[in-house]
């Protein structure tokens, strides 16, 4: 495909020693040409091959920056076309007069993303890779960088091109037997499609399955932190995230809204969510805070119970070990630095089968056994495979979906005697879903959407 020529600072716009202008399209080297100074022309250099040289001003002559520039010759460049970049010196204003200069010089400033997205178009790479681009870029542990680039590289791809190609096995055969009637293979048909599609549905659902933990990876698990006021919430938070983010005393409401922090376990990202003591409350600031601490640990992905080991249980903690029961959660005998008055083995009986750990907040102590609970819980033993790949994305993970409902709808439909070309239609329906993963098969719209989400630049 060809496209008008664009361009963009690639770099984070700041103080820093090098910023980096991208040009890509037919004109790039022509354009850039219109402002360049160096020993020979940009059109002269090899590709891939490096120059020293000074951008300048064309209407005035003013030399503007002392730069390095890079050719990347189409199709072996970052978008398939004509690659310049501009290395500049960092800053804001010498970068920005020279990609001025440049939009004087018939060049059109990029949108977000459209670098990635004109790889994409031009064949480079698949939608699913391009995602992992994002993913990359944004990524905040070891563990969810190396999962984007097992996407980046073409892991997820992989795994989607091997169900679809499956899928259009099966489809031939229907084909096949509907244009030869005669040859009366229907039944041979319908055997192998159910068959050979439980075996793409059980595929299917494991990849769905291990999505559940690519998704924490990529996102980080919600996490958040509840229990009566004063067992020591907003402690357990600062302990985690070694800071004094939240403010900590011995008066009871003293949290009154959400506080966020991130965190990470062995590379998995927890947003951790400190929130108000749950209590019966007439105060109408603190009311709302309840309201949010309820909200809270209804949508959380995760939800530490904290209790107060020094003291009995009261009717506030049988609350809330009530309202968090049908959670995923741990609770946490908190303080256990002072003598005890709650005994572990009798909190794990009547919270069972939620894990319980026993720690001091205040003196740090026992958070390894919280951290290696939390790690157990949600990744287990399932990480280790360093190959694995997961599908992450929640675009993904839903059509992949909506592809397993509809050839499960297939294989039963065929099992219940339904003719062929009904059947083939829920076949193609869940190839099509699955093409929309690596954007074999999908709309303008939902492309715009998808490389908005990048940096302006790449
Ligand atoms: N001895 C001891 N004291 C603790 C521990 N954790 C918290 N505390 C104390 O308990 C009091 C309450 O702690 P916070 O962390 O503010 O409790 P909270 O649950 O956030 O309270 P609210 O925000 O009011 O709901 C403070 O005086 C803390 O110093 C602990 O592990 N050991
Ligand atoms: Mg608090």
């Amino acid at each position: 495909m060809e496209f008008d020529t664009i361009a963009a600072i690639s770099t984070a716009l700041g103080e820093g020693s090098v910023a980096m202008i991208r040009v890509s399209g037919e004109q790039a080297i022509a354009c850039v040409d219109l402002i360049w100074r160096g020993s020979i022309p940009i059109a002269e250099m090899g590709t891939h091959t490096l120059q020293v040289g000074k951008i300048y001003e064309r209407e005035t002559g003013e030399i503007l920056d002392e730069v390095v520039l890079l050719l990347m010759k189409g199709p072996r460049s970052y978008t398939r076309e004509d690659v310049v970049e501009i290395h500049c010196h960092g800053g804001v204003v010498a970068v920005n007069r020279v990609l001025a200069a440049l939009l004087r010089s018939g060049v059109r400033l990029a949108d977000p993303g459209e670098f990635t997205k004109r790889a994409f178009l031009n064949g480079r790479i698949d939608l699913a890779q391009a995602e992992g681009i994002i993913d990359v870029i944004r990524a905040k542990t070891d563990q969810a960088q190396r999962m984007a680039m097992g996407q980046v590289s073409g892991q997820v791809s992989k795994l989607i091109r091997s169900l679809r190609h499956k899928l259009i096995e099966l489809l031939a055969h229907i084909e096949v037997t509907i244009d030869y009637p005669e040859h009366d293979v229907e039944d041979v048909t319908v055997r192998l499609l159910v068959t050979e599609g439980s075996q793409v549905v059980k595929d299917m659902q494991k990849i769905i399955e291990r999505s559940k933990q690519g998704r924490v990876i990529r996102e980080g698990l919600r996490t958040a932190i509840v229990g009566r006021p004063n067992v020591g919430k907003s402690s357990l938070l600062n302990a985690l995230s070694q800071s004094n983010r939240a403010i900590v005393t011995d008066i009871p409401g003293t949290t009154r809204d959400i506080v966020e922090e991130l965190i990470s376990i062995r590379g998995i990202p927890l947003v951790i969510l400190d929130t108000a003591g749950i209590r019966e409350t007439e105060d109408v600031v603190e009311k709302i805070g309840v309201h949010r601490s309820r909200e809270a640990l209804s949508e959380a992905d995760l939800v530490l119970v904290v209790l107060d080991a020094t003291v009995e249980l009261t009717d506030t903690d049988r609350v809330v070990i009530e309202e968090s029961s049908h959670r995923p959660r741990i609770v946490v005998l908190n303080k256990v630095d002072l003598p005890a008055k709650l005994n572990r083995v009798d909190v794990a009986e009547l919270v069972s089968p939620s894990p319980v750990v026993s720690l001091s907040a205040r003196e740090e102590t026992g958070l390894e056994e919280l951290e290696q609970t939390v790690y157990d819980l949600f990744i287990g033993g399932k990480l280790e495979d360093k190959d694995a790949s997961y599908v992450s994305n929640v675009r993904h993970i839903h059509l992949l979906e909506q592809a397993l409902a509809s050839v499960t709808e297939g294989i039963q439909s065929a099992s219940e005697g339904v003719t062929l070309d009904l059947v083939s239609v829920d076949f193609r329906n869940a190839w099509e879903l699955l093409g929309e993963i690596i954007g074999e098969t999908m709309g303008e719209d939902l492309l715009d959407q998808i490389f908005s989400q990048f940096c302006l630049g790449k």
